[in-house]
């Protein structure tokens, strides 16, 4: 039999006999299936996965709970009622004796695509329906970028969902200079699902159209051979430098539309004195900046001079920002951009993440599908996500975040369904120590992760495959029906059924499932979505029909407007979101922050390490965290299309030759790589295509911790560090790492 499922990283047709996944194969609407469908094939029944619900053995022991004992513990296997009794004793206790907010309950994670069985979802419509928790806001994919902009340009929402199309860059762009290229492998996938890939076929249409493409990477395959791209090779982390020193060429051979800066923009005045040097006595020349970021001055004069006369996009990945100061590349990108002059013209201007996810990039219409209500979370508190660490081992301490203070509650209990925090925080063994603080640490979870592991209690959570839902986003669209295409899988319980049990026990159980089983709740939310459609004049067909022809598409759009079009023709009338409605090359906002980590207008400041400066000495080589080309980040590691991509059952780090022969290492050699933070073992894989002091550890194996604290698997974040991006957005900084790699013995 076939079932249609959707997934994150697209929709596939499953097809099971005798109980078990045959075959995976894309739906035909869909030009590029992602290879990442794959994992479902062994995937979801994997011996990994959770079979009964489990208390870790100190944690039923002792009043104190053995915390030290989590994580390197054994689990007994609890009956569901006695399960779900002692954890909702445990989560009425905290509540009564130290209070809602000692509850975290942020809960972050991609989970799976479903719009009812979405895990966080559920987590947190109950938990609001007990008084709320300690939540957590931004996301470790944008963070940065997510605060910096609405005080420079727009929304992130806005900018994600209407910036330029690939269409109108083929048609309106003749260079496309992108900071950490186009890298195609992140395209498989887009948050809350994707049906037709059009990454591939965006970027192959600019290159027909005759768009010059530059990657400006320290790693030449993030954009692909075929695209015969310009390489210009920058260091990590180093982006800011080659800007102002691009910058600086526009105004000093006056290739600058200074018209656009006077009547669309805010402080170049101040800006330009600080570019010119006037500021600080340092012009941002290109000789200064190829010193920073390893790129010949002439190159960058020849870049900058491109840029000018040509109808140029410029565009980053989210990667730059997900680094120390990671606010600053995002700032001077726009203000490069202003410099131009082109904002608002079709293709030409800035736009962000043509490589992150499969959906950026697109024309498709947009609209809002509803959900169910999670209601509102009482104590309306909520930490900047990547804090979760300092949180923990901090309580009571101050935070800055986009001018104001945030003061660290005392954490008793966490719960987290749908995200494994032991894969995606950085500095795991910092995790480790706060993580070890709570009493009491719930999770929901199909298979073992790392982060089950550390749980006290485990609750064996479905899969998509496992129960019905309905794949709908406002970046695609289609809608789906998910069909069950498996019988639950040992004794698991979807996520809703398992708050439902809470809910129950702690007298919220009516209010939380309000009446309705699965297939109402479907219904409910197909009828909240027609409503809506019938608000922006179109019918969504009847639920039944829907459900027996398991695809719908909303009807096209009337032609989508070239974003800030109408800004650029009349900035008065049409002004940005902004306190001075223009674009804010100078924050008079963000200067009264007073922050030395982000100041008034974009900046050169050193990160707390990289190439050439900081810790360099000690630590030669760059460490990159890109995503993983064969899973969506840790999510069934251990199948096998994701150990397609690993040697001997470790991650792979790319790695220049000559500076694995440096080190005596060859090719497939297992090698420790390690720092000041930690270790962990990897395979190594040659790769010429970078620069020699840059290597490239992809994130998402389940970390597995030695005896002697070193990680088996090749998880990064044993060595990236635990620091926010700057006060203003508290970002993570996983792309800041220094590290050095030596052949293993173990
Ligand atoms: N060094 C470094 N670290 C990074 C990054 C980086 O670039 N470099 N990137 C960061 C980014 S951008 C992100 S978004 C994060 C991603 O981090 P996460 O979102 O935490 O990663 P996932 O592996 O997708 O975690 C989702 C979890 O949900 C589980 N799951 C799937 N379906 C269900 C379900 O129905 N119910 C329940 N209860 N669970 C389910 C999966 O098994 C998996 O364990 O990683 C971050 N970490
Ligand atoms: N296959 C797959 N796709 C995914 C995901 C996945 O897990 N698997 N995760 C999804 C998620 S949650 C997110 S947030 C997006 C992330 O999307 P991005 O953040 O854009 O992706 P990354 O792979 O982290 O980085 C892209 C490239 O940037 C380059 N780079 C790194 N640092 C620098 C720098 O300082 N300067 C320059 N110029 N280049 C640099 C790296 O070489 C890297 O290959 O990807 C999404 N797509
Ligand atoms: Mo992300």
């Amino acid at each position: 039999m076939q079932y249609r499922t959707a997934t994150q990283w697209g929709v596939f047709d499953v097809t099971v006999s005798d109980g078990v996944i045959q075959r995976v194969d894309g739906i035909q609407q869909d030009p590029d299936p992602a290879a990442i469908g794959q994992t479902l094939l062994d995937g979801v029944q994997h011996a990994s996965r959770i079979q009964r619900p489990a208390i870790r053995k100190g944690w039923l022991a002792a009043a104190h709970r053995n915390r030290k004992l989590r994580g390197n513990d054994s689990f007994v296997d609890v009956p569901w009622d006695e399960a779900l009794d002692m954890a909702a004793q445990e989560i009425a206790r905290v509540i009564a004796e130290k209070g809602n907010k000692s509850i975290y309950a942020g809960s972050y994670g991609w989970a799976s695509a479903g719009r009812f069985h979405h895990a966080q979802s559920q987590l947190h419509k109950f938990i609001n329906l007990l008084g709320g928790s300690t939540r957590a806001m931004n996301s470790y994919s944008t963070a940065a970028a997510q605060v910096i902009l609405p005080h420079v340009v727009a929304p992130w929402s806005e900018i994600e969902l209407q910036q330029t199309s690939w269409d109108e860059i083929a048609q309106g762009a003749e260079l496309m200079v992108a900071f950490g290229g186009i890298p195609l492998r992140n395209t498989q996938v887009a948050y809350g699902g994707i049906t037709e890939h059009q990454s591939q076929g965006g970027l192959r249409g600019a290159l027909a159209a005759g768009t010059k493409l530059v990657n400006v990477s320290p790693v030449s395959h993030d954009m692909p051979a075929w695209s015969q791209a310009q390489w210009v090779a920058a260091r990590p982390g180093t982006d800011v430098a080659l800007m102002l020193g691009l910058a600086y060429v526009l105004e000093a051979e006056n290739l600058l539309d200074r018209t656009f800066l006077e009547s669309h923009c805010h402080g170049y005045a101040t800006f330009c004195r600080y570019l010119l040097g006037e500021a600080d006595g340092i012009a941002k020349s290109p000789a200064w900046a190829a010193q920073i970021c390893g790129v010949d001055a002439g190159v960058i004069e020849q870049l900058a001079r491109e840029m000018a006369h040509k109808k140029t996009f410029i565009t980053a990945a989210w990667s730059l920002q997900r680094a120390h100061h990671g606010e600053q590349p995002y700032w001077m990108l726009v203000v490069l951009a202003a410099m131009l002059g082109q904002i608002g013209l079709p293709g030409c201007g800035f736009g962000f993440g043509y490589g992150a996810e499969g959906f950026i990039g697109s024309s498709w219409r947009r609209f809002n599908w509803a959900t169910f209500s999670k209601g509102m979370n009482p104590t309306r508190f909520a930490i900047p996500v990547a804090r979760i660490t300092d949180m923990l081992l901090n309580p009571g301490a101050d935070v800055d975040y986009d001018g104001r203070k945030i003061t660290y509650p005392e954490i008793d209990l966490i719960y987290w369904a749908g995200g494994n925090p032991f894969h995606h925080h950085q500095d795991l063994n910092r995790l480790v120590e706060g993580w070890r603080k709570p009493s009491t640490v719930i999770v929901n979870e199909p298979w073992w992760t790392p982060t089950a592991q550390w749980a006290d209690i485990v609750f064996p959570a479905t899969t998509a495959l496992e129960r019905e839902d309905i794949c709908a986003s406002s970046h695609d669209p289609y809608a789906h029906a998910m069909q069950q295409a498996l019988p639950v899988q040992h004794d698991a319980c979807s996520d809703h059924e398992i708050f439902a049990g809470l809910a129950a026990r702690l007298d919220v159980g009516e209010a939380f499932v309000e009446g309705r089983n699965e297939q109402d709740w479907l219904r409910h939310m197909w009828e909240k979505s027609a409503d809506k459609a019938r608000t922006e004049g179109f019918e969504l067909p009847e639920f039944d029909a829907f459900w027996r022809n398991r695809i719908y598409k909303i009807p096209e759009q009337s032609a989508r407007k070239t974003w800030l079009a109408d800004f650029r023709a009349d900035p008065l009338n049409n002004p940005l979101n902004t306190p001075s409605g223009k674009l804010e090359i100078f924050s008079d906002a963000i200067a009264g922050f007073d922050y030395d980590d982000c100041p008034g207008h974009p900046t050169w400041l050193e990160p707390f390490e990289r190439l050439g400066g900081h810790n360099s000495e000690k630590y030669k080589l760059h460490l990159l965290t890109p995503q993983p080309e064969k899973r969506l980040h840790s999510q069934m590691d251990p199948s096998a299309h994701s150990h397609s991509g690993k040697v001997a059952g470790k991650e792979v780090l790319l790695m220049h030759s000559t500076t694995a022969a440096a080190r005596n290492i060859r090719q497939g050699d297992i090698v420790r790589i390690y720092n000041d933070r930690g270790a962990c073992l990897a395979a190594v894989g040659f790769d010429d295509n970078r620069l020699a002091d840059v290597v490239s550890l992809p994130t998402g194996s389940w970390f597995k911790r030695l005896d002697d604290f070193t990680d088996a698997n090749g998880n990064p974040n044993v060595l990236t560090a635990d620091v926010g991006t700057s006060k203003l957005a508290q970002g993570p900084s996983a792309n800041t790492c220094l590290v050095e790699v030596e052949a293993y013995t173990p």
